[in-house]
């Protein structure tokens, strides 16, 4: 018990020295943290001096109040310069960094093998002065079908299964609704390419019910086959190979007249239908692989978007964006594309992003 100032001062002293011996022992700044806690804290040491100091005499109080702050601040002091050395000690420890370990690897990602063909082919036409147009996913059945001359009742709503949302809006089956909303939009002269995401309700080995295609058009006077075939021949002949050949059958579509399909020169066997001593198995050995399709676009689409069928005539076509790259870069399974699988996109990583 303290009675006196006298007995309070020699408290104080204690405490200073205890204080002294407790701080020699202390090795970390965890420790040293629990030593200011005991000493300095609201239920600490010299708290419970200090409590004294309310009973002692009062021309004794001012001194003793300040050998207690005194106290207090040279005990702060002596743990604040014990900080310091431990937290250099603990730096310059050799376990807490070691230089010598390698850097962790930078992962950096990569375009998918789609992104990188779909680039290529707008960039070809791109080159010959069209423009990239891109729409909604979610459309309408009259960019989708009817715009198209595919009218209600027509066989090719079958032809392709569509993804209904509701009677009158759907997944577009193609990206012609593109084609369609560019020439309501813009007079002739126009050339246009529309790369995008199409969905049909289709699901096997070879069919996605999500997959990706181009269309383009050109329209402008007296716009031939001719020019459709220069147009088609220089396009494959920059994504393959320049001595790529192109090949012209007849085929259908509602929403050109006449319409072709085009295959080229196989591009595994190079048309020759052996790699090495096997058949090619790309081409069946037929030495040609079908590409694409095409036409020249019907008056009925012109009348349909408000174009002169009489002042102008145009070509449109159609591509499969798997199906180039596949043939681009040897893939024979088109689940890869969709599944994602780090070991498949690993070998695109050449690609700049
Ligand atoms: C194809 C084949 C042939 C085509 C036609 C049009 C439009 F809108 F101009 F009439 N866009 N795309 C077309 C023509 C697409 O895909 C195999």
């Amino acid at each position: 018990m303290v009675r006196n100032a006298k007995e309070f001062l020699k408290k104080l002293e204690e405490l200073k020295s205890k204080f002294s011996e407790s701080i020699g022992k202390i090795n970390s700044i965890k420790e040293l943290e629990e030593l200011k806690v005991k000493f300095l804290g609201r239920k600490g040491e010299l708290a419970k001096i200090m409590k004294a100091l309310p009973g002692l005499a009062k021309e004794d109080k001012p001194m003793a109040g300040k050998a207690g702050n005194e106290t207090k601040n040279w005990i702060e002091d002596l743990l604040a310069q014990k900080k310091e050395i431990l937290e250099q000690t603990e730096m310059s420890k050799p376990s807490s960094f070691d230089h010598t370990l390698p850097g962790r690897e930078i992962w950096s990602g990569s375009l998918h093998p789609i992104t990188i063909t779909i680039q290529e082919i707008c960039s070809v036409f791109v080159s010959l002065g069209y423009e990239i147009v891109t729409g909604p996913e979610i459309e309408t059945d009259f960019y989708n079908f009817e715009a198209l001359n595919i009218p209600k009742d027509h066989p090719a709503r079958d032809m392709q299964d569509t993804l209904y949302i509701s009677d009158n809006i759907l997944l577009r089956t193609h990206t012609s609704p593109l084609q369609i909303r560019t020439m309501l939009n813009t007079k002739p002269p126009v050339a246009a390419i529309a790369p995008g995401k199409v969905y049909r309700r289709d699901s096997d080995l070879t069919h996605s019910p999500m997959f990706h295609q181009i269309e383009g058009f050109l329209v402008d006077k007296d716009v031939n086959m001719g020019d459709l075939r220069g147009t088609l021949t220089y396009f494959v002949q920059h994504i393959f190979s320049k001595d790529t050949k192109v090949r012209f059958r007849p085929s259908f579509f509602p929403f050109t007249e006449p319409s072709a399909e085009v295959d080229i020169s196989c591009v595994i066997c190079n048309g020759t239908g052996f790699v090495g001593n096997e058949p090619c198995r790309v081409c069946k050995q037929t030495g040609f692989v079908e590409i694409l399709g095409c036409g020249l676009i019907d008056p009925k689409v012109f009348e349909s978007v408000g174009y002169d069928p009489e002042a102008y005539s145009g070509f449109a076509f159609g591509l499969g964006v798997e199906r180039v790259a596949m043939l681009k870069y040897g893939i024979n399974d088109l689940r890869l594309f969709f599944e994602n699988d780090t070991r498949f996109l690993n070998q695109f990583l050449d690609f700049p992003v």
